[in-house]
């Protein structure tokens, strides 16, 4: 009988996370008639513990806490409802006169089903649109109370329940995830005194300094608005008029230029709170502070080719890796690092720290693990959860605090404003998945959507009625940190914010030979899409101020003389303090040199050697890597021992660019058959151009030479493996190469195959 590679390791502890390890159907606390009254007496947010009025909601009810069970539903075992309550006994047909007849308007069964599909749809976020979300946790490693009071950092071991939610930028709800953009990384904790959003980007810096430029910003690189083109792509001629006409964007363009704006999975990438954000301890003294993520798994990305094909073959890509990472029990993890600096170290700084388009390098101020995230479980509904989840800049918790970055100021702002559109009305905090932990008691009453049931006369303070609760915290509460203010209004920015280019050239001199010509390639792609030239050569212009490398690359590539250099805002530039910082480079962090997770395709057809294909399909699981069988076609394929596999993806329904690597076994008739067949030529020259690991086993280096690649003995190519040998001492080999994810030793411009 044929037997699956799909072995895949099926998280074990997966019921127990959803509360479900004894559970017989339905789910406790289900919406379902027979669900027990009081399950449904709870509110999502708030609580009443006072004597006075008796048990009335149980605090904290939220996705977070595990006690979602008064909000699931779960219809296994039901009877079909109207959304009264009132079963349905026909879901096939509507009320009629006579089985030919008109339709007839007291037909509320067939109404109310077809109003409620009207209105399924809400308006997608303005920006950051298309996103993946899920829950986990976050530790604490040891206490940080020397600089801030947040009750998260207040022990070793702390645990607290989170929401991540990762997102493209520019691209609508439906578009792909593997558009050139910046990754949003938002993070809701749920800690035990209020919810904490760390909403923040794959990369560190951002496009301007003043969120009075953030709507121009957003208008720019949408699609232009007289014909909607293009779908989330940065390519195209408002985009880069409106950056080249803002020299402050330099430095963000290395980044987003950079291979990170690409990444191969968001379990792979780093994440950053991009401003300076204030730690305030329990004496009330406070230091700046940047937050980091470090992913486990290291920092790796696509190549641009690929993120193209990807773009067609799944646009998924990255939103399913996520989901099947965490289904198998695969759990990513990222650590959270802070940069602690003082005020007056910040003052001599050659940036100023306020300027969200500057890092502080770690060379200045090193980055101190101080705990560690964990996902570890897929929502159950992505409506409910991913996409009614609210992040906002200005949740804060006592400890944390903002500083005066101009940015952030809009930030503060714009988060709830645009929820209560998107989210039709001010009570989005009571959805289960934005509700917080912590209990929520304030005079705030009504508005579209109310869940609480508030009891008692009084929602005005001071009152003598409700005996004066809820009351202040007085100093146990959030204080804002005393930052002494004299100044004068002004609209305008201080010195060092007109400085743009001594860290764009900072970036771009500590990538790695590679990783400078991606951006260079990058540039020009975008470039070459844009039609006004003045554009294109503004553009140059400005990269001129942050290498002349770079520019030339740029001008060449798009066979354009180099123009001169744009003036710049200050006559002299304020000397950087480093000419490179080695981590800024996605080598600096190359993961734990395990396979687990990566997809790698063993191409079979009629006549493979069997007995190969699974020695390395079984090594290659044994290392959790995730193994596809990729025939012509799927189903059983008949191997040369007299066996079968059966092969569960095709080479037209999972193209190369959504594996990590390949092996081809052995096998004089598979190899004719694969050599004579074009998508098998096609899969091995894309694994090839985008820089993947590749084995050939016996007769398989044909179909190596036969799609164009130069198989010689003693290549410097550690990813290209020819085997005449055995499968196991091979596998091995692969291991070691897959493990480093691509070997651009070999990539050449252009493209050899
Ligand atoms: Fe923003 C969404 C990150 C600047 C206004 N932003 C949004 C999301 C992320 C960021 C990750 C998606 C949250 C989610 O998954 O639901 N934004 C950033 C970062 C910025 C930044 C790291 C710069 C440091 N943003 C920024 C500015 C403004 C906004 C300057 C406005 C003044 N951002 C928004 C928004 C969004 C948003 C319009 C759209 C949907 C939403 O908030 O919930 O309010």
């Amino acid at each position: 009988t044929a037997r699956m590679a799909q072995e895949m390791p099926y998280n074990p502890t997966k019921a127990k996370e959803h509360g479900r390890e004894n559970a017989t159907s339905p789910l406790p606390g289900a919406v379902t008639p027979s669900a027990p009254r009081d399950a449904l007496a709870s509110t999502p947010s708030e609580a009443n513990h006072t004597a006075k009025y008796g048990d009335a909601a149980e605090s904290g009810v939220n996705a977070a806490g595990g006690s979602l069970n008064r909000v699931r539903a779960d219809s296994s075992g039901q009877t079909l409802t109207t959304n009264q309550g009132v079963t349905v006994s026909d879901n096939q047909n509507s009320l009629k006169a006579g089985l030919r007849g008109p339709a007839l308007l007291k037909d509320f069964i067939l109404r109310e089903k077809i109003t409620h599909f009207d209105h399924e749809r809400i308006p997608e976020r303005v920006v950051h649109a298309r996103g993946s979300g899920a829950h986990g946790y976050f530790e604490c490693y040891e206490p940080l109370t020397k600089y801030t009071r947040a009750s998260i950092f207040a022990e070793k071991g702390k645990i607290t329940p989170l929401f991540t939610r990762f997102s493209t930028v520019a691209g609508e709800r439906g578009s792909k995830d593997t558009a050139r953009d910046v990754r949003g990384f938002a993070v809701k904790f749920y800690t035990d005194e209020g919810n904490w959003d760390l909403v923040g980007n794959n990369m560190p810096v951002f496009f301007i300094q003043d969120a009075m430029k953030f709507p121009d910003l957003v208008h720019a690189v949408k699609p232009e608005p007289h014909h909607a083109m293009p779908q989330a792509a940065s390519a195209h001629d408002t985009y880069w008029d409106f950056v080249s006409l803002m020299p402050e964007s330099t430095h963000m363009l290395m980044w987003q230029m950079s291979d990170r704006a690409i990444p191969r999975s968001f379990r792979m990438m780093q994440g950053f709170g991009v401003h300076t954000f204030r730690l305030v301890n329990e004496a009330g003294q406070s230091v700046f502070v940047k937050f980091h993520w470090d992913p486990k798994l290291g920092t790796h990305s696509l190549v641009w080719d690929e993120a193209v094909k990807i773009g067609g073959a799944d646009p998924d890509f990255n939103r399913r890796d996520l989901w099947e990472a965490i289904d198998a029990g695969d759990y990513p993890e990222w650590e959270l690092g802070v940069q602690i600096f003082t005020e007056e170290e910040a003052e001599k700084y050659s940036f100023d720290v306020l300027d969200a388009t500057k890092i502080v390098p770690e060379e200045l101020v090193p980055v101190q693990p101080v705990g560690r995230m964990v996902l570890n479980r897929n929502p159950d509904n992505f409506f409910a959860e991913t996409e009614q989840v609210a992040f906002c800049a200005a949740h804060v918790v006592p400890g944390i605090d903002f500083t005066n970055d101009p940015l952030l100021a809009g930030r503060i702002h714009s988060y709830v404003d645009t929820q209560i559109s998107r989210l039709g009305g001010p009570n989005f905090h009571e959805l289960p998945i934005n509700a917080p932990l912590a209990p929520v008691h304030n005079n705030q009453r009504d508005g579209m959507h109310r869940q609480a049931i508030h009891r008692g006369r009084a929602s005005y303070e001071p009152n003598s009625l409700g005996g004066g609760c809820p009351f202040q915290a007085g100093t146990a509460g959030f204080v804002s940190f005393p930052e002494p203010v004299q100044q004068d209004e002004v609209r305008g920015k201080p010195e060092k914010f007109a400085e743009h280019y001594n860290q764009a050239r900072l970036f771009y001199e500590s990538q790695a030979p590679f990783e400078q010509q991606h951006i260079a390639d990058a540039f020009r792609f975008e470039l070459s899409k844009v039609t006004v030239a003045a554009v294109r050569e503004r553009v140059v212009s400005m990269l001129r101020n942050a290498s002349e490398d770079l520019a030339s690359k740029v001008a060449e590539g798009l066979g354009m003389p180099l123009p001169e250099a744009m003036p710049k805002a200050l006559e002299r530039s304020p000397e950087p303090e480093i000419e490179q910082s080695p981590r800024l480079s996605l080598t600096a962090r190359p993961g734990d040199g395990g396979i687990r997770t990566r997809k790698v395709a063993i191409m079979i057809a009629a006549g493979t050697d069997g007995a190969s294909a699974w020695t390395i399909a079984n090594a290659l699981q044994a290392e959790g890597a995730v193994v596809r069988f990729v025939g012509p076609r799927i189903g059983p394929i008949a191997t040369s021992d007299g066996d079968q596999i059966d092969a569960d993806a095709s080479l037209e329904n999972q193209p190369a660019v959504l594996f990590d690597g390949v092996v081809v076994p052995d096998g004089a008739d598979a190899i004719g058959i694969l050599v004579a067949d074009g998508r098998a030529r096609e899969f091995i020259q894309d694994q090839y151009r985008h820089c993947k690991t590749i084995l050939a086993l016996g007769n398989a280096a044909t179909l190596l030479t036969q799609s164009g690649i130069e198989v010689t003995p003693n290549s410097q190519d550690k990813g290209l493996l020819i085997s005449a040998g055995g499968a196991k001492e091979a596998t091995q080999k692969f291991i070691q190469a897959l493990a480093k994810h691509r070997h651009f030793e070999r990539e050449t411009l252009p493209p050899k195959v």
